[in-house]
């Protein structure tokens, strides 16, 4: 009954590329399809990461980066996902990145993604997009979220290369969230780097990386001004270099297995939640709250209970 569908996405027809991301934030029975179909094999699309605060530049690099990658014939989607506003449907931040000027390039995909996980990180989803995004057969997929806490350590194990956007009044931060931020780079950007504090950040940055040891890839610091295209030849270059570093030294295959097993292991929560929670052990639960002086009780023997009942 799909079967069409299938050709429609393969053919990149973006009204089907939207349906299908949808059914997919919905968990529709076409999903289920979808699923059935996207097999686990070999990625062939690449995952860029851009991260970091809120009103650094993302977007405007992330656009940049598209007609980079154009004008070397990749196909490019990208995703951007909106921690601030669970009721986005798509549209604001899509306007941000000025999706217009790609209207009439199918090789060109955009949509933004609220998200839904917990903590306002990557929700689940985001990982079976990609796939869906790379079955579909783009060769690049950059997801830009907002840099707060969790989200970058969700972006790390979603993508092939993380890039860290900063600014140069982000130093201070920076000193805050040394050891963190050493983790989850492959690429720092100073962005608005023609603002005077650029050099200062620079220097922060390159002492911080001073700290890395037993590491085999070294983050590169680029400067750029995403609003003049400064510097994005050099960060296109660097992404390059991150691939064949990742090709070189299995990376691709390792973080894709990763991607796998969590999402197995997701899969495997969901259903066995769903089977577990009977209406007795529910019942058990609420009426075991529900009494006015709550019995003194420890966690593992009340999971011990709820075991036992069927
Ligand atoms: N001066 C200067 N402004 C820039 C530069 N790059 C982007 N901007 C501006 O900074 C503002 C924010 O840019 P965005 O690309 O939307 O930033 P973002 O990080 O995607 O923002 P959020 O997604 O809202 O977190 C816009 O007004 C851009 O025009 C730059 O290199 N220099
Ligand atoms: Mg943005």
């Amino acid at each position: 009954m799909y079967e069409n569908f299938l050709e429609n996405l393969k053919s990149k027809k973006h009204n089907f590329i939207a349906k299908a991301i949808s059914a997919i934030e919905n968990d529709t029975e076409l999903k289920a399809f979808l699923l059935s179909k996207i097999q686990f094999k070999k990625s062939t699309s690449i995952r860029i990461g851009i991260t970091g605060p809120p009103g650094a530049g993302k977007s405007s690099i992330t656009n940049r980066l598209i007609k980079k990658y154009r004008s070397e014939n990749k196909t490019v989607c990208a995703l951007l996902v909106d921690p601030t506003s669970p009721f986005s449907n798509g549209s604001v931040l899509g306007d941000r990145i000025r999706i217009n000027q790609f209207y009439d390039d199918k090789e060109v995909f955009i949509r933004s993604l609220a998200s839904r996980g917990s903590k306002g990180g990557l929700s689940y989803d985001i990982d079976t997009i990609a796939d869906l995004i790379d079955f579909i057969g783009f060769d690049i997929i950059i997801i830009e979220t907002v840099g707060v806490g969790q989200i970058e350590l969700d972006v790390i194990e979603s993508v092939d290369s993380v890039v860290v956007v900063l600014v140069p009044e982000s130093g201070d931060d920076i000193q805050i969230m040394k050891a963190g931020l050493i983790e989850i780079a492959d690429l720092y950007v100073i962005n608005k780097s023609e603002r005077e504090d650029a050099d200062k950040l620079f220097i922060i940055l390159t002492n911080m990386l001073q700290l890395v040891k037993n590491k085999k890839w070294i983050p590169e610091i680029i400067k750029t001004v995403a609003i003049e295209n400064i510097g994005i030849d050099e960060l296109y270059k660097n992404l390059e270099k991150h691939k064949k570093f990742l090709l070189d030294s299995d990376g691709f295959d390792f973080k894709n297995n990763k991607r796998f097993i969590k999402k197995i292991k997701n899969e495997i929560v969901k259903n066995f939640e769903d089977s577990f929670w009977t209406s007795n052990r529910l019942n058990f639960i609420e009426d075991f709250f529900r009494k006015k002086k709550i019995q003194k009780i420890s966690l593992s023997s009340i999971i011990k209970k709820l075991k036992d009942i069927s």
